[in-house]
Formats: structure tokens, C-alpha cells, sequence
């Protein structure tokens, strides 16, 4: 079977990951000097957000030369080492390709800054004498002006011009920058907002209703959003990606909610798999958790691609936080989000056991792993969201969970790096290190170790079916074969288990005198069952 099929995907945020030169912003050589716990963690890959020189105006989602490195992260070589060194670790690396937009910084741009309106460099981007009603997802107008009067279209900052994917060039420069890195040995790639490169002919306004704030909710086909045309580029890539042989992969980054929709994605022809972003909008509850599960089981039973699960990502308040509340719906960040975290805690722990026993591909948000909770009160100076910025601090943005992680030691910055990290970690977080979470038998991290083992020693736990099994209200229960079950507790009581052996539990089991175990509220278990 193909590795990505099942595979567990560790995803790093590298500025936010670990530090090796002491800058405060972590690089290649922090993640390379962690690779044995990454190894030790079991995952089977890893897929590294943004890595190439960028202004860093979108954490690196604004890409100004597609083959360099950051200087910030390191250089080339750096990554050549650490895509062989995480090779030599056992661990696959995807990483992330951002078509839709460059920087402004990109050299396309500024020659298209200087040749002037009318120009051929204007036409690899979308450049107008006057704006459509369109709006950034970031918040207020997607369109700036430029200093000759001319406007351009940035669906996200405005330091991020959309490309025009009807331009040949666009085409072929992207097929070259995949062949780039193919050739330096990548595993796959990340295809960043990948339903949206191309855009409706003429760029109409969009009908009223689907202007206004930008929302995580809208799943629609829209002017700028899922055209035909998008499918074209993607049969055109997957070429190219087999044509290097090996087992490599495509996941893309697809938020649509009509699952017949994004299935058109997933093809022999085009992509491998995609995000599953459904548990990120849905409540701590049984009926909808299940909801979700059949929904997405339903719609990947159509295809031949293996359906993913998605707790947290580096866009959205952590999970830790969010199932700390009753009403845990897709996370608006307007505000502080009171958060009972003991209670998050002891679900995310839950969740996690969850996730991973599911058919399919599983990806762990690096900090997870150590039950990280969603940072709000950071200084104001520190945010360097452009969501932050563009809704006037109306949203606070996305830099609550990216806080560099917590590796060690009693004090900020907890062996990240240096003496400071780029965002402030909370003085709580010494309860939270790596460190100590590996000598305590019941952290997080103790848990997704041992999970992460069993999960890659199960034959069970692979990309195959599962079943439902009959149980009370509010728990979920379900088998893989052969003989292996998980249950989750959503209830508020004790439920009396399965007959089976326990292999991997969130929380403590309760032991009755007729010696049935009792599984406690909001937590659950893995167990080997008789046949
Ligand atoms: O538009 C959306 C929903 O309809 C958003 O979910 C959007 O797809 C998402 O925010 C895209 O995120 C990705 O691209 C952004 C970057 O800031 C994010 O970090 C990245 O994950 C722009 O490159």
C-alpha cells in the first residue's frame, strides 16, 4: 500500500517549530536537530508550511522566490540535508506550494510595478483600471491601486497579487518550480487554497449576499472559487509528479462544503487526497462528530482517495481550546474564547485516539502532540497576522496558534531557541514541555507516542472500513477489522465498555468488582476485541 494512504502527517510551522541559531524564529537547523523526536513521536511524514524567501507578510504564504530558501530558515543546502536527513529518520516530506498568489516582493511583481499598465508583465496578474466588488479573506477590499491609477486583485493581503492562472507562463513556471523541488527529492506537496487559482472570465461581481466578511463557512462555487478550469492545472501537475516515479503524493487544501464538489479533486488523474476540514466546524457532540464521519466516509467511498482527519491547523484556534467550551462551532476568533482547559484537555486527549482510529490519513498540528492551548493575550505589538491588521484587531487572528513551542526548562523561552522567542510563550507552558511530558507516563505526549506506535502497528488501523456498533446516546463506538474497536465517551457518565483488551486509553479505566471496565466522560479508548 502507499505510504500516504494511512499515513500519520506531522505538520511544521517552521518559523514557530524549534530554533537552531538563536534568532527566535525557528529554522532548518532546529527542525533537523529534532528530527529523532519527530522519529521518536512516530509519525510516518512531514509536511513543512511555507519555507521559500518571503517578506513573511503571511508567515511565508507570500512567496517572493519559489527556489530559495528563507534566509531566516537557512539556505538551499539546508533544505537538500533535511529532506535527506528526514529521509534517514524514516519520515516523508510534503511540502507546501502557494500557486494562487506570489509577494509583492516577487520579481514578476515589480516588473510588473515598473512596465506600466498595459504591459505584458501586468498580465501575469490580474491588473484592472478599476476594481470589482470583491473581498480580501482577510478582511476589507480584495483590490489596491498602484501608483499609475491601475488596480490588482489580492484574494488574501494585499501584499499577496493573485496570479492569473489563464496566462501560459503562470502554467509553465509552476510546473518548473514543482520539477525543482522533485528533483531535490520531496515526497509531495501541500497545494495551498488549491480550489482557487483560476478565476471567472471578466472577474464579475459577485451577487450581494456573497459579499461581506470573509467566513471559513462558505463552501460555495464562486466567481473566484472552484472553476472548471482549476481541474486542467491539476491533471497537468499530476503528470509531471508521476513522471518522477517514487510514491509521491498531492494533498490539497480544498474548503468546500458540497462534498460532490471536492470529490471532483480527488482523481487518479489529479489529486491524491485532500484536507478534511469538518472536524474543525464541528461541536463536542456525539450526534455531530458521527455526522460528520459518515458524511465524510459517504463521500470518499465515491473515490479512490483515502479520507483525512484534521484537528487543528496553524489557521484555527487549537483544539485544546475549543472543545474547552459546550458550544464548540467553527471558531470565529473575535474574541477571547473563554475555555475550560482541563476540560479541553481530557477531550483533545480523547480526540486524538479518535482521529486516529479512523480509515485514512491522520495530521498532528505540531504542538498538539503536547495538548498546546490557543494563546489569546498576546501583546498587540507581537501579532503579526495580516488578519489582525486588516479587520482593525476585530479578529484577532491566527497567531494564537502559532506560538513557538515549549521544548524544555522552566522559562520562556523553554529551549525554542535564543533568548526570546518571536511570540511570547505563556509562563504556563513549563507544565507543557517536550521535556517533561516524556517523563510523565500520562501527558499528551506520552499518549500520542503510544498511539502513534499502535496505530502504525495495527493491522488493523489502516485505510479500510470500520463499522458502527450498537451503543447508548452520546457514545461512539465503532470496529476495524479485524478485532479492533475504539469507543468514545461523549455522555456525562461512566459507560461499561466492550468486552476486550485495552491497548491505548485517554484517561484512567474504571474497574468494577465483576471486573468490566467502565470508560469515564470525554475520554476514550482503543481496544482489542474477541473475533
Ligand atoms: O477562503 C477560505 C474559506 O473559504 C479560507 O479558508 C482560505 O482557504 C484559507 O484561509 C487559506 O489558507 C491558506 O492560504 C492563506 C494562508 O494565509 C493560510 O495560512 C493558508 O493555510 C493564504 O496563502
Amino acid at each position: 500500500m502507499t505510504w500516504w494512504r494511512d499515513a500519520a502527517i506531522y505538520q511544521v510551522y517552521l518559523r514557530s517549530f524549534a530554533d537552531g541559531d538563536g534568532d527566535g524564529v525557528g529554522d532548518l537547523a532546529g527542525l533537523e536537530s529534532r528530527l529523532p523526536y519527530l522519529r521518536d513521536l512516530g509519525v510516518d511524514a512531514l509536511w513543512l508550511s511555507p519555507w521559500y524567501a518571503s517578506p513573511m507578510a503571511d508567515g511565508g504564504y507570500d512567496v517572493a522566490d519559489y527556489r530559495a530558501i528563507d534566509p531566516s530558515f537557512g539556505t538551499l543546502q539546508d533544505a537538500e540535508r533535511l529532506i535527506g536527513e528526514a529521509h534517514r529518520h524514516g519520515l516523508k516530506v510534503i511540502i507546501d506550494i502557494v500557486p494562487n498568489h506570489t509577494s509583492d516582493r516577487h520579481a514578476w511583481f515589480r516588473a510588473a510595478l515598473r512596465a506600466g499598465a498595459g504591459s505584458p508583465e501586468r498580465e501575469r496578474f490580474h491588473f484592472r483600471n478599476w476594481p470589482n466588488n470583491w473581498q480580501s479573506r482577510f478582511g476589507g477590499p480584495a483590490w489596491s491601486q498602484v501608483d499609475d491609477g491601475q488596480w490588482y486583485l489580492h484574494l488574501f493581503d494585499a501584499s499577496q497579487p493573485d496570479l492569473n492562472w489563464d496566462h501560459p507562463e503562470v502554467r509553465a513556471e509552476f510546473v518548473s518550480i514543482l520539477r525543482f523541488w522533485l528533483e531535490r527529492g520531496v515526497d509531495g506537496f501541500r497545494i495551498d487554497v488549491a480550489a482557487r487559482l483560476v478565476k471567472q472570465e471578466g472577474l464579475p461581481d459577485k451577487p450581494d449576499e456573497h459579499v461581506g466578511l470573509p467566513s471559513f463557512a462558505d463552501g460555495k462555487p464562486a466567481a473566484d472559487k472552484d472553476r472548471p478550469e482549476v481541474h486542467e492545472i491539476y491533471r497537468d501537475w499530476r503528470r509531471v509528479l508521476d513522471s518522477y516515479g517514487g510514491d509521491r503524493c498531492f494533498v490539497g487544501e480544498i474548503w468546500l462544503d458540497d462534498p460532490d464538489r471536492f470529490a471532483r479533486y480527488l482523481r487518479p488523474d489529479e489529486l491524491h487526497t485532500a484536507f478534511n476540514f469538518a472536524f474543525l466546524k464541528c461541536a463536542w457532540d456525539a450526534g455531530a462528530l458521527r455526522a460528520v464521519i459518515d458524511r465524510t466516509l459517504a463521500t470518499h467511498a465515491t473515490v479512490s482517495a483515502p479520507p483525512t482527519w484534521v484537528l487543528s491547523n496553524h489557521d484555527v484556534t487549537r483544539h485544546a481550546t475549543r472543545y474547552g467550551r459546550e458550544d464548540t462551532e467553527f471558531v470565529n476568533r473575535l474574541h477571547h474564547l473563554p475555555s475550560d482547559l482541563e476540560l479541553g484537555t481530557r477531550r483533545a486527549r480523547a480526540a486524538a485516539l479518535l482521529s486516529m482510529a479512523l480509515p485514512g490519513g491522520v495530521y498532528v498540528y505540531q504542538g498538539d502532540e503536547l495538548g498546546l492551548p490557543e494563546v489569546f493575550d498576546l501583546p498587540e505589538e507581537a501579532r503579526q497576522d495580516p488578519v489582525f491588521r486588516r479587520t482593525g484587531g476585530l479578529d484577532l487572528g491566527r497567531d494564537g496558534c502559532r506560538v513557538p513551542l515549549p521544548w524544555g526548562g522552566e522559562a520562556p523561552p523553554f529551549e525554542f531557541g535564543g533568548d526570546g522567542a518571536w511570540l511570547p510563550q505563556p509562563a504556563e507552558w513549563r507544565e507543557l514541555t517536550a521535556a517533561r511530558q516524556l517523563g510523565d507516563p500520562d501527558s499528551m505526549l506520552s499518549l500520542y507516542r503510544l498511539a502513534l506506535r499502535v496505530r502504525r502497528d495495527e493491522e488493523a488501523l489502516g485505510d479500510g472500513g470500520m463499522r458502527w456498533l450498537e451503543s447508548e446516546e452520546g457514545v461512539l463506538a465503532f470496529e476495524r477489522d479485524p478485532g479492533f474497536a475504539c469507543v468514545v465517551n461523549l455522555t456525562g457518565h461512566g459507560v461499561e465498555l466492550p468486552e476486550g483488551t485495552p491497548l491505548v486509553a485517554s484517561a484512567e479505566l474504571d474497574v468494577s468488582a465483576a471486573g468490566r471496565a467502565e470508560l469515564p466522560p470525554d475520554a476514550a479508548v482503543w481496544l482489542r476485541t474477541a473475533n
